[in-house]
């Protein structure tokens, strides 16, 4: 599907994650884009700048990341946030009081939080529904469905939806499709390519790589929806430093590189969980018995590095397992260089009432596994300690 390197020219995804939006400096030749770390910017006479007028509107530094991350993912846009919620926030704000929503249920549990104890009280409603089956989203929209959200890979549980069959059903209501695009990366899925109008990145994750600044993005491809979303970051302000800009564009350089490391480490893990004798569920798309495995071969380049799993014995059983990691630290987040481990229930999706994580399958015993790019000898070990013999 949509090779990484068909899109945008003749240049491929790793050589577009180095150059664009990053010539060098004009007045210095600094091959590195500079942080710059300013507020405002000199203006030649009242209303005429440069293009930057003040840094809440635009800077530099970002230009460059909103330029790069918007070749990565096929888009002609990228508008750059303060964080994945900021991003999140800035896109409910396109809708008005009565507008429905439907939503993936197995969402991030910020996600679900910002929907049901923030916008709710504005007046917008929302469906959530098990978005792998099309049928369960075509059955939740009416007539004032502005917004179909999809999640794809999952947070936790790994689900996919058919991305292209998603937009379809959207745009046959009139309603936009936005994929949060967290779990896969760029390098491992274009949603633009397969019909979807938006996508969303908590760049924190993947994207950053290194677990040193927080942040998100949206890109698209329409001009107006584009005008809209760019007054709506300018007008609430979730906007990102300058530094927070530079240690982005820096990870994203090495995206490609680093997925590839991710996903190799991923399989293996998860070879090592199906086999496990005290491992009573796993669920990583990239085993061919997962149910969305032949979707997610069809719409992604690879399938990424998050592995989630149940253990024999459940919650209790499962935080016996936590305690015994030594590389894999407990912390919630993902998508960095190093491994992370965590409970869903307890930890990322705690805001999510408990029925409705029972409704999503989320298990109280859950373990979710971000594969970092360690030796992939060293993380089989620690897994292997942790589980027990
Ligand atoms: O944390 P922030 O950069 O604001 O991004 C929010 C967000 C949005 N979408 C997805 C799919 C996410 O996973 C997140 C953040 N998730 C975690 C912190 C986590 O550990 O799952």
């Amino acid at each position: 599907m949509g090779r990484k390197n068909a899109a945008q020219g003749a240049l491929r995804f790793a050589t577009r994650a180095i150059h664009v939006g990053q010539e060098p400096d004009p007045t210095t030749g600094a091959v590195t884009v500079p942080i710059y770390q300013t507020s405002t910017y000199a203006q030649i006479a009242p209303g005429v700048h440069k293009g930057y007028d003040y840094s809440r509107t635009d800077n530099p530094t970002r230009t460059a990341l909103q330029k790069a991350l918007a070749s990565l993912e096929s888009a002609k846009y990228c508008l750059a946030f303060s964080s994945g919620m900021g991003a999140e926030t800035t896109v409910m704000l396109l809708l008005k009081q009565g507008d429905h929503i439907v939503s993936t249920r197995d969402v991030y549990g910020g996600t679900y939080r910002l929907f049901m104890r923030a916008f709710q009280d504005f007046g917008l409603r929302f469906s959530f529904v098990e978005s792998a089956d099309i049928g369960e989203i075509e059955r939740a929209m009416t007539k004032r469905t502005r917004l179909v959200w999809i999640e794809s890979p999952t947070n936790p549980l790994l689900r996919i939806t058919d991305i292209r069959a998603a937009a379809g059903v959207a745009h046959r209501y009139g309603a936009l499709c936005l994929v949060d695009n967290t779990f896969a990366s760029p390098f491992f899925q274009r949603p633009l390519v397969l019909g979807a109008d938006l996508v969303l990145h908590s760049t924190t994750k993947y994207i950053a790589g290194h677990a040193d600044v927080v942040g998100g993005a949206i890109c698209l491809k329409d001009r107006r929806l584009h005008e809209r979303l760019k007054f709506l970051q300018n007008a609430a302000g979730a906007t990102p430093s300058p530094l927070d800009c530079f240690l982005t564009l820096r990870g994203l350089k090495t995206l490609a590189l680093r997925m590839r490391e991710h996903e190799n480490n991923a399989m293996r893990i998860a070879r090592l969980l199906k086999k496990h004798p005290r491992v009573a569920r796993v669920y990583y798309p990239g085993e061919p018995d997962h149910p969305g495995h032949k979707i997610a071969a069809a719409q992604m380049d690879g399938f990424s590095g998050m592995v989630s799993f149940e253990v024999k014995g459940g919650l209790a059983e499962a935080r016996r397992v936590l305690g015994r990691f030594r590389l894999f630290k407990i912390a919630e987040s993902l998508g960095g260089v190093e491994s992370l481990v965590e409970l869903p229930a307890i930890m990322t999706h705690a805001s999510i009432p408990k029925e409705e994580r029972k409704k999503a399958g989320l298990n109280e015993g859950l373990i979710r596994l971000s594969v970092g790019i360690e030796d992939a000898e060293d993380l089989l070990a620690d897994l292997s300690r942790a589980l027990g013999r």
